[in-house]
């Protein structure tokens, strides 16, 4: 690889996204473009401007990629995207800074050779389901109206977030209010414990609602909590936060924390281990959904292919370009009878706006064999 250059960018969020862990008010970006003699390609580090969903956060994803990860991809003469995860494997963790890397290369490398990443990866489908995640709602009125607005969208599943003080009552009155034929689920981000039988009874309240699933109620290492909870209730525990890798996927099932796994690739260190995670679950039975963490028009491209191979059979956090952003740096995402179309053009299949891009970025660092 000749050259890769670290772009930030601000993209203001069109309202605040409020979580368990915060509020967000713009989407802090790293994308990261690899130069080669044949092509030119294009990743996106998902990782968020704090530490609350995890470790990761953009600041530290720069710092590790220009420090630790560049070096081993500027230094090497045969570079496949499909071997970055073994290629950069010598660092633990910053997976989030390794897939933003593994997605530049094989972008460049599918444009040079005319191949979709779609093919690349294996979709198997041209659209997916669109689902929506809704964050926490200053009131339960406008919670009710953010979904029902969702609904009229054409939205196939809508989540909410929850966390404690906000969870039971809102769930009753969208359950009142909107009725109980469309897809709800809802999604703690941690905000629970389960070392109170308390706070365990309070989330077996739920179990009322219909709900397609409770994701992540419980810190990221408590698996034990999670395989208690999914005990004691028969909504399906989800999990986001604790599956860093395939193996603990396979933990996690094999202790019976979750019936359901929200794939990222970011979370998971690459697309290439996000289909691992597919696989092995599809060997189990077991349903997955590709999760979202507000990207760009480019990081969407890429989850929209993904959640298109044969065992994402539930809709994932993939939504219009309009939902999180008023400028999307790439040609707008637009649900089309509640889907999103899978790209078919080389590499991501999109195409970053540049007046666009340059108008929303802060800086660019640019880095070269040494
Ligand atoms: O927990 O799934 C999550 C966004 C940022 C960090 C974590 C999560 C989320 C979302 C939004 O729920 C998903 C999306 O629409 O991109
Ligand atoms: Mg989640």
């Amino acid at each position: 690889m000749k050259e890769l250059q670290l772009h930030r960018v601000r993209l203001p969020l069109v309202s605040p996204f409020r979580t368990a862990y915060g509020i967000q008010t713009v989407k802090d970006v790293l994308l990261v473009k690899a130069v080669a003699d044949e092509a030119e390609g294009w990743g996106e580090c998902v990782a968020m401007s704090f530490p609350g969903y995890s470790s990761e956060y953009t600041d530290a994803a720069a710092l590790v990629i220009k420090a630790h990860l560049a070096p081993l991809i500027l230094a090497a003469d045969d570079l496949s995207g499909s071997d970055i995860t073994e290629r950069l494997s010598s660092v633990i963790g910053h997976n989030m800074a390794k897939t933003a890397l593994e997605m530049a290369v094989l972008d460049a490398e599918l444009r040079a050779s005319g191949q979709s990443f779609g093919s690349w990866i294996g979709s198997v489908t041209d659209r997916v389901p669109a689902g929506v995640s809704t964050g926490i709602a200053a009131s339960i009125t406008e919670l009710v109206q953010t979904v029902g607005g969702y609904l009229d969208d054409g939205y196939r599943r809508v989540k909410i977030k929850i966390q404690p003080g906000w969870d039971i009552e809102p769930v009753a009155v969208l359950r009142r209010e909107l009725g109980e034929d469309f897809v709800l689920q809802v999604d703690g981000n941690g905000a629970y414990s389960s070392g109170s039988s308390g706070e365990l009874d309070h989330l077996a309240q739920l179990d009322r609602f219909a709900l397609a699933m409770i994701e992540q109620p419980f810190a990221p290492a408590d698996l034990l909590g999670h395989a208690r909870l999914a005990r004691q209730i028969s909504t399906p525990i989800c999990l986001d936060e604790s599956v860093s890798s395939p193996s603990t996927a396979e933990t996690a099932l094999a202790l019976g924390a979750c019936s359901v796994i929200n794939v990222k690739a970011g979370r998971v260190g690459g697309y290439g281990e996000a289909r691992r995670i597919h696989d092995l679950c599809r060997e189990r039975g077991v349903a997955v959904w590709c999760g979202g963490m507000l990207e760009t028009g480019l990081g969407r491209a890429a989850n929209v292919a993904l959640a298109a191979l044969p065992n994402f059979t539930l809709p994932g956090d993939l939504s219009a370009s309009e939902r999180y952003f008023s400028q999307d740096i790439t040609e707008p995402w637009r649900l089309v009878d509640g889907h999103l179309t899978v790209p078919d053009g080389p590499g991501f299949g999109v195409e970053i706006k540049a007046d666009i891009l340059e108008s929303l970025t802060t800086s660019v660092e640019y880095l070269s064999r040494p």
